[in-house]
């Protein structure tokens, strides 16, 4: 097999067999002949980046909305390079990427010459696996799981055009394979079934093909559950007798059940220094959240927990009654404080209409909407990019997760929004553009830190060196994307019907409230 001109016609069949309908590029000359033949492909949609980095991230976000794996396709080089955080970010979620990295000829290595790089073990860890393949060679994928990313290195002589193919209806792909489940299920069982009092389930972020099956078991189970916003259980009425609604679970004379990512609230963080707690942690990512002691099964949940037995648990009162007495501070707390942080963010969710798509960003966003979004069921799409939990990447990702919906709301800090100005290039490729709202919160800084107990010591002036405060002009980054911009300061009303067009909200948090809101419910 000698020519050059057969191999995209095989990476279509790579595609169709993985299942890959999509694939985000960047523009060059090595990958040319492979996009051009891609692009005469039907039933396959490409998205044209010029920086690959939010290529990655908006790959993912596709990933992360239609269940698929999604391909990458770059030209050899730096551009390789930049795909890096979004398969780290593809690893921490068990995300299918494929990136496929066009290379020079395998000779060129070492050598110096212009965009010959060390492409094969570029991406170290976070690949399950890599095909390097040479010019004649073929590649096989059947190894790949396709619950994290894979790269396929291919090393290209002089680019040349071959005839794209165009396709007929594209076949049926095969899962990936399941085994030990069995096994998997007898275990969550036994830790569920051998222990009734104080069982503590703890739902991470969930992928929307999760959702019902953890609703269920953890419906089956009874015992009390705490859920990270961007899982949607938090909403769920029938499981409104289970759920702690006050704030994080108690440590003490608990065992934890976690289902899905790992949380973001600082309990878990403080798991780690409490190893006489007994951790169980199931999920599709090949990572137990702790580096204490603690039991992992790595298994997908929609399968596993149908399967798994479970004896109903007592319901636990003396919890539950010390949880609703906290909810009540919570909620005098946002009542009295409108223009906190947390008040806007719970004033944010009661305008967001129902069916919507929304996505919130990692820091501060994620943690005062698991707090205090309303937990009215609204059937949100609601997601949240949290694997590595980076801040980089956030709109990209929003982007490829709100790209086929009507309407889609992100919820995003300041910093956060900077990281990723050039995410919206992509808008302008999109055949129907959903009904964007981009929530900022602009407190000025990364305010995280403030809240992190080793921080709260420092001097206010060296606190705000740390939190990067400065003051970005935000209307100026919205005209350029034609958006329409409103800033919503403190206790001012929140808008619960925006006029036609994308927007920019800017939600402009009081400082004093903010402080005396974290203090009210401490
Ligand atoms: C790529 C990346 N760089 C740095 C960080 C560290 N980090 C975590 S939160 C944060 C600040 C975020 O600020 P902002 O988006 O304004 O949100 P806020 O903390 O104010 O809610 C930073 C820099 C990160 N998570 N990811």
């Amino acid at each position: 097999m000698t020519d050059s001109e057969s191999w995209p016609t095989r990476l279509i069949e790579t595609f169709r067999c993985c299942g890959i309908r999509e694939f985000a590029y960047g523009l060059g000359s090595r990958n040319a002949p492979l996009l051009h033949a891609l692009f005469g492909v039907r039933g396959f949609s490409g998205w044209s980046f010029v920086d690959e980095r939010s290529a990655g991230f908006f790959a993912l976000g596709r990933a992360r909305a239609s269940g698929r794996p999604v391909a990458l396709v770059t030209t050899s080089g730096t551009a390789v390079a930049e795909l890096l955080p979004a398969l780290v970010e593809a690893t921490y979620q068990a995300l299918p990427l494929l990136a496929v990295t066009a290379d020079r000829p395998k000779r060129f290595r070492g050598s110096g010459a212009p965009q010959a790089i060390e492409q094969a073990a570029i991406f170290g860890e976070y690949v399950e696996g890599v095909s390097d393949v040479a010019e004649g060679e073929r590649w096989d994928l059947s190894a790949w799981s396709r619950r994290s990313p894979w790269q396929l290195n291919l090393c290209l002589e002089e680019p040349s055009f071959g005839e794209g193919r165009a396709a007929e209806a594209l076949p049926e792909e095969s899962g990936p394979p399941a085994g030990g489940l069995d096994e998997a299920a007898a275990v969550l069982s036994r830790f569920c079934n051998e222990y009734e009092e104080g069982l503590q389930v703890v739902v991470g972020d969930l992928k929307p093909w999760e959702r019902s099956a953890v609703a269920d078991f953890v419906h089956r189970l009874g015992a009390p559950v705490w859920a990270e916003g961007s899982s949607t259980l938090r909403e769920v009425s029938g499981l409104r007798s289970q759920l702690l609604v006050g704030g994080e679970p108690e440590l003490q004379g608990r065992r934890f059940l976690r289902l899905g990512g790992v949380p973001s609230g600082r309990f878990w963080r403080d798991l780690e220094g409490a190893p006489q707690l007994e951790v169980l942690s199931v999920s599709a990512m090949p990572f137990s959240g702790l580096a204490r002691e603690s039991t992992f099964l790595r298994a997908p949940l929609e399968d596993l927990l149908p399967k798994t037995g479970v004896r109903p648990h007592p319901r636990a009162v003396e919890r539950l009654r010390r949880d609703a007495g906290r909810f009540r501070r919570l909620e005098k707390a946002l009542a009295t404080f409108p223009g906190s942080e947390p008040g806007l963010v719970a004033r944010l969710s009661q305008v967001i209409p129902p069916e919507a798509t929304v996505f919130l960003g990692n820091s501060l966003p994620i943690r005062e909407w698991t707090l205090a979004a309303t937990r009215r069921d609204k059937r949100w799409d609601l997601h949240a990019s949290r694997g590595a939990n980076g801040i980089d990447g956030q709109l990209a990702t929003f982007f490829g997760v709100a790209a086929e919906v009507e309407e889609a709301w992100a919820l995003v800090g300041d910093l956060t929004a900077l990281y990723d100005l050039n995410a919206p290039l992509i808008l302008e490729s999109m055949k129907r553009r959903p009904r964007l709202r981009i929530v900022v919160v602009n407190n000025g800084g990364g305010r995280i830190f403030g809240r992190l107990p080793a921080m709260q010591a420092l001097a206010k002036k060296d606190l705000a060196k740390l939190e990067g405060r400065r003051d970005f002009p935000f209307s100026k980054w919205a005209s350029l994307w034609r958006w329409k911009h409103l800033r919503v300061e403190g206790s001012e009303p929140v808008p619960s019907d925006l006029p036609e067009g994308g927007w920019l909200l800017e939600l402009i948090p009081e400082d004093a409230q903010t402080e005396a809101f974290w203090e009210a419910i401490r």
